[in-house]
């Protein structure tokens, strides 16, 4: 009972990991824990900026797109998404998982290096150190989060109890401003850290030569320190490995063609339909429950607007039609470019007795969920190349890309490219 009112009081220290010499890495300590931080830094500025750059993407301020509408003010820097260069959804996306991937052994590293931390006795000595380790919960507890909710969400295992969308982009903010205020308060730290040592005279230093950094006021560095048993050269070659790996396991999926084979880690399988419907499928038609009936020689296309019309998928193979190679590029990182062939939303628009400068509201013969529709900005349905397509390399549309018409729109992340389309509904969002 003594002991444990001198560990509350802080004159003592519980046992195990609160007492310093639990930690014995000789490798621990500031220069290396600053190499980690500054690849994460490096790294977590482009998976922010792509990340808020895919929200972008969405056209979140049209009707239905949104999946976070009460976002307020974060919001604040969304534009009109451009459908050219028709890759700049696809490399924003690939870039943002497959980095996000190759990260994850260096962020493993860096809360590695920092572990001792996490035990520091007394938890605080004042209110200041109290509101700081509040901040480090924030930013590890972010980065944990952010980490998880997007591996998770690129498997589709949807384990989580609360939807993806809101919690990926309000854990975002909350983690960058958590990283804000540490990149703030330790860049003077990490500065001296990376001078004490230099990074080329550290790949020349073998395990006999390595030593552990001098006693820093964080105590990174253990007061007892074990033999090494690795290199420093060793700690960094085992991660930037380590990311490495991972990089080339998923890196094809993005790529795609002939590496789509390599993409061992990539989440969807490999074949996907007879033929030239051989790409990757989002989700089948089978899952969803939709089948020949509503699809089959009965199906109508639906055009709303000024002059409603109604078209058989034989009308609509009758009106002048336009074959692009364009990509799919989904959320999750995965990508495919394909060739279309189709009748072009701006046709279809006039058909209609749409005026120049409306927008689509697009449904599906699905029912219910974020799938079953999407609004398409002015500038996507004017742009020449967006189209209700039909066929794909040459062929029908499979049942489970779309059959019997589907959009296609340069630039849009994958989920806008509707499948299985009953109704246009041209209209001005503005
Ligand atoms: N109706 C409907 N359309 C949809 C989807 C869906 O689930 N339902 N998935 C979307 C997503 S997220 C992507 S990435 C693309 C994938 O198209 P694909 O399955 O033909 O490759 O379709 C989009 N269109
Ligand atoms: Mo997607």
């Amino acid at each position: 009972m003594r002991r444990v009112r001198a560990w509350l009081r802080g004159d003592e220290r519980p046992p195990g990991p609160f007492r310093p010499e639990f930690w014995r890495s000789p490798l621990r300590g500031p220069w290396l824990t600053s190499v980690f931080g500054l690849v994460l830094l490096v790294g977590i500025s482009i998976m922010a900026l792509t990340g808020l750059l895919s929200y972008a993407a969405y056209n979140p301020r049209l009707p239905g797109n949104d999946i976070t509408p009460e976002r307020g003010l974060l919001g604040f820097y969304l534009f009109d998404w451009p459908t050219d260069p028709v890759w700049l959804y696809r490399l924003n996306q690939g870039v943002h998982v497959i980095l996000g991937l190759t990260l994850v052994p260096v962020l493993l590293a860096k809360l590695w290096s920092v572990i001792p931390r996490l035990f520091s006795w007394p938890p605080a000595r004042s209110p200041a150190q109290l509101l700081e380790r509040a901040s480090l919960l924030l930013l590890v507890g972010g980065a944990v989060f952010q980490f998880v909710t997007g591996i998770l969400n690129i498997q589709l295992f949807y384990v989580f109890p609360f939807s993806f969308y809101p919690a990926h982009l309000y854990g975002a903010w909350i983690f960058l401003a958590a990283l804000a205020a540490h990149v703030v308060l330790k860049l003077p730290r990490v500065i001296t850290a990376l001078r004490s040592r230099g990074f080329r005279q550290e790949l020349r230093t073998g395990l006999r030569d390595t030593r552990p950094e001098p006693p820093d006021p964080d105590g990174l560095v253990p007061v007892a320190p074990a033999a090494p048993t690795m290199s420093r050269r060793g700690a960094l070659a085992f991660v930037g490995g380590g990311s490495l790996t991972v990089f080339g396991l998923s890196v094809g999926q993005t790529l795609d063609g002939p590496l789509r084979g390599t993409a061992l880690l990539a989440p969807h399988g490999r074949t996907y339909g007879p033929g030239p419907n051989d790409f990757q499928v989002n989700k089948t038609a089978a899952s969803l429950g939709i089948g020949a009936a509503e699809t089959g020689p009965g199906w109508r296309l639906a055009l709303t607007g000024p002059r409603p019309v109604r078209l058989s998928r034989a009308d609509l193979l009758a009106l002048p039609s336009h074959t692009h190679r364009l990509p799919i590029a989904c959320v999750e990182g995965w990508s495919t470019e394909q060739e279309w062939t189709g009748v072009r939303l701006a046709d279809l628009a006039r058909l209609a007795g749409a005026e120049d400068g409306t927008g689509v509201f697009v449904r599906s013969l699905q029912r219910g969920g974020v799938f079953s529709h999407a609004s398409l900005s002015a500038r996507q349905v004017a742009d020449p190349r967006s189209m209700l397509a039909l066929r794909v390399n040459g062929a029908d549309l499979s049942l489970d890309h779309g059959f019997p018409a589907r959009i296609i729109v340069p630039g849009a992340p994958g989920v806008h490219n509707t499948k299985w389309v009953r109704e246009l509904d041209f209209r001005s969002f503005s």
